[in-house]
């Protein structure tokens, strides 16, 4: 059932240029259920394709591959943030701008495909002050 899943805070962050192609989704999804439930696939028109992938640093370099599916632990949640798991969107049809927002169609194994609202933050600017 969709009303177990609830998306709390879906975000991502403004393009810098319209040379940036790619973008990064987070969010925390928390499952009401008694049993786990999991993201099985996200889509959504600002991009050619969107992806859900894990983030992770081996010796230093980070990568990041895709997962065919992110569990939501049962009267648990799964959080999407810098660092980790997140939704990829790839090929940006228009440079995303702050202050806007788009959908996302979220399709999980036992509540079904819902539909979420992501705000679009400030862009990613670099920290002038490195110690
Ligand atoms: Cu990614």
């Amino acid at each position: 059932m969709a009303e177990n899943i609830t998306i709390e805070e879906p975000w991502t962050r403004a393009s810098l240029s319209s040379a940036v192609k790619n973008a990064a989704v987070y969010m925390v999804i928390a499952n009401d259920a008694e049993t786990p439930d999991a993201l099985l696939k996200v889509e959504g028109t600002v991009a050619d394709r969107t992806e859900v992938h894990e983030m992770t640093f081996v010796d230093d370099i980070m990568r990041m591959n895709e997962v065919e599916s992110l569990e939501v632990p049962a009267k648990g949640t799964a959080f999407l943030e810098p660092g980790g798991y997140h939704i990829m969107l790839l090929g940006l049809k228009e440079p995303l701008k702050q202050g806007e927002s788009f959908d996302l169609k979220l399709t999980f194994e036992k509540a079904g495909t819902l539909s979420t609202s992501v705000e679009i933050r400030e862009p990613f600017v670099k920290e002038k002050h490195q110690h």
